[in-house]
Parts: C-alpha cells; sequence; structure tokens
C-alpha cells in the first residue's frame, strides 16, 4: 500500500514486510555484527513468531538474511521466542532462546551455528534433546522466559538468568550450568521487586565505574557496577537500575534503594521495549538494541504491511556525574549517514515565538542543539510548588515562566502537524531549577487512530551546564537524547502532510518569560540501504 509508504523509515532497521518485535541474541562474530528479532512472516500482526536475521559491518548498514529458526518442532511450536546469545571463550557461539511449546508450555532451548566458519552464521542447529529447562515447581507454565547471556561465576560455571514471576512479583530466577545442556537451579533470586508483574526480556550487564568502554558480559570485581534490566508485560516499558552484583549469595542489590523502589529508571520514556544489549569485542563497547512498536491501529499496520522499527543501536555507559544512572547514545556509526549540514548559531528565541529553520528537507535528520535561557529570567521567575510531568501536562502548550522551547520536527508549514521536543524548567520551592525532557505526539498528526500521547521525564542538568539534546528523526520515528543521554524518549509519529519535501523543522519557544539562546547543527541523513544479501558479494 502505496498510500502509507512514507511512515517506511530508511536507516532504522525493519524487515521488508510484516511484523517484528523484540530484539534477540545481537553479537559480533568474524567481522560481522548479526541481529535477530521476533518475526512473524505471515502478516504486520503478532503471530507464531520465528527468528529474522541480519548482518552488517557497522550496526547500521543491514543485510537480510533467511530467517534463523522456525517454529518447526514441539517445543516451539507456537512460536521460537525471545533469546540471547553467549560467546564462549574459544569463540563459539551459544544461543539459548525460549520456545512457546505446542501446548504452549515455555521452554528453554538450545541452539548452535551449523558451521561455525561461515562468519554470516546462516545455519542453525537446534539441540536434539531440547528443551534445556521446563517451568520449575511453583512457577506457571506460561511464566518462564527470555534466557539472559551467560556469564561466568569464579567457580567457571555459566550463569544465566531467567524472568518470571510470583503472584505479582516479578522475579529473576537464576541457573547454573557447565555445558548448556543440563542446568542447576539456583537456590535465591538474583532480583525481585513486589507489585512489578512478569519480567520479561531480563538483562544483566556489569559496567565501568571508570572507564567509557565496556565490559565483557563475565566480567565482576573492583570497579564494576551492575546493571539489571527488566521489560515490565504489564505496563510495556523497559526499567533498570544501577547496583551490585553479589556472586556469593547470588543477589543484585540497586544503589538506589530509596527512588527506585528497586527498578525505577527507564531506559526511555517514550516507545522502547524488550531491550538486550551485548558487548562488542570488537569496539571495547556494550551496546544496547530496542524495539520500537507502533502507536497506529493494526488496521493501519495491516494496510501499510509491516509493523515496528528497532532503535538505533545505543552504546551504554555509566553517567560518572549523575552516579547511579546510565547514559545511552547513538552508536558513533550513525553519523557515516550525516550527509549536508547547515548551522544555526545564538539564535535569539523570544518568548511566545516559532522560528523555521531554513534547511533542505526535514524527513530525515540528525540534530543536535544547545539551548541557554537568559540569566535575567531565571532570576525573576518564582518558586514552584508542584512537579512538573510532562506525560500528564498539557504538553508544548501549556506554558511556564522558563519552558516549553524546544523543536517541532516532522511540521509541515502551516503547523497543522507538529511534533514538539522539548525541555520544560521550573524553579523549585527551594529555589533549584528542575528540567523536563519531552516529547508530544498530541498534534503529531491528523489521522485520528494513532497514539497522541506526551512523554518525557525529569533530565538532571549540573550546574554551568548547557541544555543539549540530540534527535535522529527518521519519517515516523523521533529518538531524543537529553544532556548526553541521561533521558531518552522515542516517539512514533504518523504526519499526513509533514512527509518528505514538506517536512519542516522549527525551533519553538513557549515559555511566557525566558527568552533562550538556540544553536543547532543539522544534517541530513543517508538511507541505510537495508535489502536483502547478495551471495555474490559475500568476503
Ligand atoms: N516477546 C516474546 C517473548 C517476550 C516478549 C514473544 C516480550 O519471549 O517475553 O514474542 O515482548
Amino acid at each position: 500500500n502505496t498510500m502509507l509508504s512514507w511512515q517506511r523509515t530508511v536507516f532504522h532497521f525493519q524487515p521488508e514486510k510484516n511484523w517484528m518485535n523484540d530484539p534477540n541474541g545481537p553479537l559480533y562474530y568474524k567481522g560481522w555484527y548479526h541481529f535477530f528479532y521476533q518475526y512473524n512472516p505471515k502478516g504486520a500482526v503478532w503471530g507464531v513468531i520465528v527468528w529474522g536475521h541480519a548482518v552488517s559491518r557497522d550496526l547500521i548498514h543491514w543485510l537480510h538474511l533467511p530467517l534463523a529458526m522456525v517454529a518447526d518442532q514441539w517445543y516451539d511450536k507456537n512460536g521460537v521466542w525471545t533469546g540471547s546469545a553467549t560467546i564462549l571463550p574459544d569463540g563459539q557461539v551459544i544461543m539459548l532462546y525460549t520456545g512457546s511449546t505446542n501446548e504452549s508450555v515455555q521452554v528453554q532451548n538450545l541452539a548452535y551455528p551449523a558451521d561455525p566458519s561461515d562468519p554470516l552464521l546462516v545455519d542453525w542447529i537446534k539441540y536434539p534433546s531440547n528443551p534445556v529447562l521446563f517451568p520449575p515447581p511453583g512457577i506457571g507454565t506460561m511464566d518462564f522466559r527470555d534466557p539472559t547471556t551467560a556469564w561466568l561465576t569464579s567457580e567457571g560455571k555459566w550463569r544465566i538468568s531467567i524472568g518470571s514471576k510470583l503472584n505479582k512479583t516479578g522475579i529473576a530466577l537464576v541457573y547454573d550450568t557447565n555445558d548448556f545442556k543440563t542446568y542447576e537451579r539456583v537456590e535465591g533470586l538474583l532480583h525481585a521487586v513486589p507489585g512489578t508483574g512478569m519480567w520479561e526480556c531480563i538483562d544483566f550487564f556489569p559496567i565501568s565505574i571508570k572507564g567509557e568502554n565496556g565490559l565483557d558480559t563475565s566480567i565482576n570485581g573492583e570497579n564494576v557496577k551492575h546493571v539489571v534490566k527488566v521489560s515490565l508485560d504489564d505496563d510495556r516499558h523497559d526499567y533498570y537500575a544501577v547496583g551490585t552484583y553479589d556472586e556469593k549469595n547470588v543477589k543484585f542489590t540497586p544503589d538506589d534503594l530509596k527512588n527506585d523502589v528497586g527498578i525505577g529508571l527507564r531506559y526511555d520514556y517514550g516507545i522502547f521495549y524488550a531491550s538486550k544489549t551485548f558487548y562488542d569485542q570488537s569496539k571495547e563497547r556494550r551496546v544496547l538494541w530496542g524495539w520500537i512498536g507502533e502507536s497506529d491501529s493494526e488496521y493501519s499496520d495491516v494496510a501499510k504491511g509491516w509493523a515496528s522499527v528497532q532503535g538505533i543501536p545505543r552504546t551504554v555507559t555509566l553517567n560518572k556525574k549523575t552516579g547511579s544512572r546510565l547514559l545511552q547514545w547513538p552508536v558513533a556509526e550513525v553519523e557515516s549517514l550525516r550527509l549536508r549540514s547547515d548551522e544555526f548559531e545564538n539564535l535569539k528565541v523570544k518568548p511566545g515565538s516559532v522560528v523555521p529553520l531554513e534547511i533542505e528537507t526535514a524527513a530525515q535528520l540528525d540534530i543536535v542543539a544547545e539551548f541557554e535561557i537568559d540569566n535575567k529570567a531565571l532570576e525573576m521567575t518564582s518558586q514552584f510548588n508542584r512537579e512538573y510531568e510532562c506525560s500528564t501536562s498539557g504538553g508544548a502548550a501549556e506554558r511556564g515562566a522558563l519552558g516549553p522551547f524546544g523543536l517541532l520536527v516532522l511540521a509541515n508549514e502551516d503547523l497543522s502537524e507538529y511534533t514538539p521536543t522539548y525541555f520544560y524548567v521550573v524553579k523549585g520551592s527551594d529555589g533549584q531549577l528542575k528540567t523536563s525532557f519531552c516529547s508530544d505526539q498530541s498534534r503529531s498528526s491528523l489521522a485520528t487512530d494513532v497514539g497522541k500521547k506526551i512523554f518525557g521525564s525529569f533530565v538532571p542538568v549540573l550546574e554551568d551546564e548547557k541544555l543539549s539534546l540530540r534527535i535522529l528523526v527518521d519519517h515516523s520515528v523521533v529518538e531524543s537524547f537529553a544532556q548526553g543521554g541521561r533521558t531518552c524518549v522515542t516517539s512514533r509519529v504518523y504526519p499526513t502532510k509533514a512527509i518528505y519535501g514538506a517536512a519542516r523543522l522549527f525551533l519553538f519557544n513557549n515559555a511566557t518569560e525566558a527568552t533562550v539562546t538556540a544553536s543547532v547543527k543539522v544534517w541530513q541523513m543517508n538511507s541505510a540501504f537495508i535489502r536483502p544479501f547478495n551471495p555474490n558479494q559475500r568476503n
């Protein structure tokens, strides 16, 4: 259906057609990045899921390969569900995934490459004695899924975690194994948080306190903290906490027990789910993949013949300046898509104004911007004793003394469609400034069957820091990062007029008191030409 073809992205990963969901088993092998994903080859809605597969040299330019695994065994007849890769010290690749059996029981299965000498890992073998794990006593047969990448214990065993729930408590079960074929349940739970419900797609990884480099999943010890991420089935968001992993007691303890309630920070305050990291040994970094679903109607998905994209892979580091929080940033390779750029320096944007930025087109952009509020307004503005919340606010239309201001992306000429991504600053009753970073979908489309929520959250801003943001715009995806990636917000928007050459970009300031000074650099982005692999290209 060409009617909706402008919604297709050009540099975010997506299959040629049909439904996609979770990222699966990402890894780097013999010069290639591998990406597997939950895929329904039969249509644009979730169904009997198999594993799609693509490869890339740089995490951006992808080539589609044949399906890696299909639902052809009794133990995965209802779906080859989410799983993770482990690379053993000798280079062997182990894949563990959840199968939904012919009776919809969730079991764990083992698979491995048929030909380890093939850098493309085209063919996969399912271990003949699958399943390797059944739901343990006391655990619901449909509450046992998504094995993590394995990490080594100091005894030299491999350890994995699997998500589940006990009543309303989300839990991370733990198993040890020597050979990935037989497993031993480890007493206790890696982590558990009452009231959070089923934990999907657990991710567990070490993070360096000092360095900027990522760490292999098995690293532990001094100068290392750990991250637990869970995907909450009940509210469809990914939450994490930074904390300490006590190997002996098989226990993760979050640093911030008070504010985090165990697992309170979100990777992304917009649409981003079932995410998973991997350690990229070629560039010594930890890279995060996350599924960006649709927020239009299922009817539209079927009409356009596809659903979902993946976020641009993000490097993940510990935010040294703000403590137990992560920084996420699009992998540097995405910058290879930058074409021509336009720069706008020190523009004064007055309260209540909209300033067009004259650039070629605005449907495929990488935007970097900085904002400063004038000092007089900061001093004069009165204190506020209410917390500002992006999601319950009036969005970009709600005016305060010191916000909102930012950019209108995917806007059309007469502003009947636009998606504001912005800061909103309030002076608290203690005189301190508090900054929120939001993305407002409420006027993003004239269509009526699409999500129009306002997303966002608080972003820590240190003294003397300017407000800074980065936005990747790709037709129907807007991925936004504030303060170097302390707070991230991803939107799906479905403009009907602000498309292709008609899409425009504006600065706006809807504050009542503050003039802001803005500097913006905008790149036109090339397509990543994601396409099927041509065997003649092999080498
Ligand atoms: N998606 C998979 C499950 C996982 C869920 C099924 C999360 O393994 O729990 O497609 O989106």
